[in-house]
């Protein structure tokens, strides 16, 4: 093959007028079409003086043409680095001048604000907007609708996914072709994903779940998604009659459950729901079962490795857990000190090993070597065990990690930035727990002696430069953080004053 990825999940389908893409507004895109789009994007790539191995950063609206500057920086080898559209300036900065990206696409409205951006990294500024139009677009329309697949090795990088790391500053997640390709192989395999299936694909496509897991599934079986620019309720309703599968993370699942319009009639022909990215709790498994018949399957995963761990398709689905090590991925429990394998029914570390284990932090060895050990082990961060039966249960983390609404936020970057304000001493960030998000971000706050912190300006300052959703719900004063003996913070302390905050809510 002359490039793994491009030819198993985009290249097969060249000439099939069968549908791919489905919008909520009737509009259907057809496999060839969506190629000869992506083809005409390689192009324009080519004629901005991109080539294989080089990096695109996108933060761009979720469409059918943002799908396909995907497909087209698989077919010329470009790395593809998709940003979060929350993502302020500030944070867009950083990722563009760390990944040496050449070009950044961004939405028109977004252009002003981020040319100061592209001018200091060097990088060259195009538009591409929700609605397909934009400088990009312009002109890539001009070029031909075939392009000559650039050749790759299944080593070779596809993607970076930058994730935040306990230091504050974001790492670049260098995935290759084989990463992707082994695991979109073995979930369709292992989740029975066919031609037939029609997936309601509600997920933003930034992030592995959305883009590497359900599109990537869909491309490999050849099936089709109703393609949704994001989560919207009465959307989902609406389309549930013609679809056969959902990804989502947990809030999809509870949101659908706390809307009474959603009834086992509605979810009757539905194949299989998937959850992932964060923790479905037990009763969500259980309230859905009940109201639907259908129990959802739980899989777990990261950006590092993709998806490592599956419940069965067929056997039992068991709440509160994660399931079994997918095929070809290797699951084991250590000891944090030692990193000696512990038996069954210990908690410990989790660590995985296996094709879709990425390759590491781009131009970051010594944060490579902490989490990925020579042998190829990664050290997830998260903790767990295997219950009697071999399945894995996720009962906490290693890491100091908020996880809301699925996206991932770290504590360190908002606490830096709060240590920055004046008349802060300093502060500790936490999640706590919240009925929509599954967790939201709480700030403890000490000030220097004498000073009345101004809680207002403080979120507005710190606001300017993080993303919404990482942005603290609440502001809290304490004249101290509890800490251990050690002098270290106990964010368990806090994490259990705080818990009731948002409940209700
Ligand atoms: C939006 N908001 C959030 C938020 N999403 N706040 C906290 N956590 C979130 N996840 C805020 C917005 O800033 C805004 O604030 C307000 O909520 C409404 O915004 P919205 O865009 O209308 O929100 P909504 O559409 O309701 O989005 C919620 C959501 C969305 C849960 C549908 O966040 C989502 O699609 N999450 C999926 C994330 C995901 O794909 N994760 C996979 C990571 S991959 P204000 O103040 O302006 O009103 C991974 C690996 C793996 O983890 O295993 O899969
Ligand atoms: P990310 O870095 O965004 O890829 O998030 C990966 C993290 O999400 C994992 O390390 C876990 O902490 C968490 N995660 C993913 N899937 C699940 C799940 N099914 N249950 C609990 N946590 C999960």
């Amino acid at each position: 093959m002359t490039n793994p990825l491009y030819d198993t999940l985009f290249g097969k389908h060249q000439g099939k007028t069968t549908p791919f893409l489905r919008l909520v507004d009737g509009t259907v895109i057809t496999h060839d079409g969506f190629l000869q789009t992506a083809a005409q994007y390689a192009h324009q790539f080519s004629a901005l003086g991109v080539s294989a191995g080089d990096r695109i950063a996108v933060q761009i609206a979720k469409s059918p043409e943002s799908l396909a500057v995907y497909c087209a920086c698989v077919q010329a080898g470009i790395i593809f680095l998709p940003l979060n559209t929350a993502y302020t300036a500030d944070e867009v900065s950083y990722f563009v001048e760390n990944s040496g990206a050449r070009v950044l696409l961004c939405d028109e409205s977004r252009a002003t604000d981020l040319a100061p951006v592209t001018e200091r990294a060097g990088a060259l500024l195009e538009t591409l907007n929700g609605d397909g139009s934009g400088s990009f677009t312009a002109k890539a329309v001009a070029h031909p609708v075939t392009f000559d697949t650039v050749t790759r090795d299944a080593d070779d990088l596809a993607a970076f996914l930058y994730t935040s790391g306990t230091t504050g500053r974001s790492k670049g997640a260098m995935l290759t072709q084989a990463n992707l390709l082994s695991n979109a192989k073995t979930l369709a395999e292992e989740w029975r994903f066919t031609d037939q299936d029609v997936l309601l694909h509600a997920l933003p496509i930034f992030h592995t779940h959305g883009l590497f897991v359900a599109t990537n599934i869909t491309l490999f079986a050849g099936g089709q998604m109703i393609f949704m620019p994001k989560f919207d309720l009465d959307q989902i309703l609406d389309n549930m009659p013609a679809a056969t599968t959902m990804m989502g993370v947990p809030t999809f699942y509870t949101r659908l459950l706390d809307d009474a319009r959603f009834t086992k009639d509605l979810a009757q022909h539905m194949r299989l729901f998937v959850s992932g990215s964060a923790p479905l709790l037990a009763e969500t498994h259980v309230s859905f079962e009940n109201r639907t018949g259908h129990r959802i399957l739980e899989r777990y995963g990261m950006t590092e490795t993709n998806m490592n761990t599956s419940n069965p398709y067929d056997g039992e689905r068991r709440a509160g857990t994660v399931g079994f090590a997918l095929p070809g991925v290797e699951v084991k429990i250590t000891n944090a000190e030692t990193g000696e394998t512990l038996p069954q029914g210990e908690i410990g570390q989790i660590e995985v090993r296996g094709p879709n284990v990425f390759k590491g932090y781009w131009q970051m060895p010594e944060k490579t070597a902490e989490e990925l050990r020579e042998d190829g082990y990664f050290i997830t961060g998260d903790l767990g065990q295997f219950d009697e039966d071999g399945y894995l249960q996720i009962v906490g983390r290693n890491k100091d990690l908020i996880i809301s609404g699925g996206y991932n936020i770290y504590p360190k970057e908002i606490e830096l930035l709060l240590d920055e304000e004046e008349g802060v001493l300093e502060s500790a960030v936490i999640g706590v727990p919240h009925p929509d998000f599954g967790e939201t971000v709480v700030a403890v706050l000490v000030a220097q002696a004498g000073v009345e912190l101004d809680l207002a300006a403080i979120k507005d300052s710190v606001g300017a430069s993080l993303a919404r959703f990482k942005q603290p719900q609440k502001l809290i004063v304490l004249p101290e953080l509890p800490r251990n003996t050690m002098g270290k913070v106990q964010k368990k302390t806090l994490r259990e004053d705080y818990a009731d905050l948002f409940s209700g809510k």
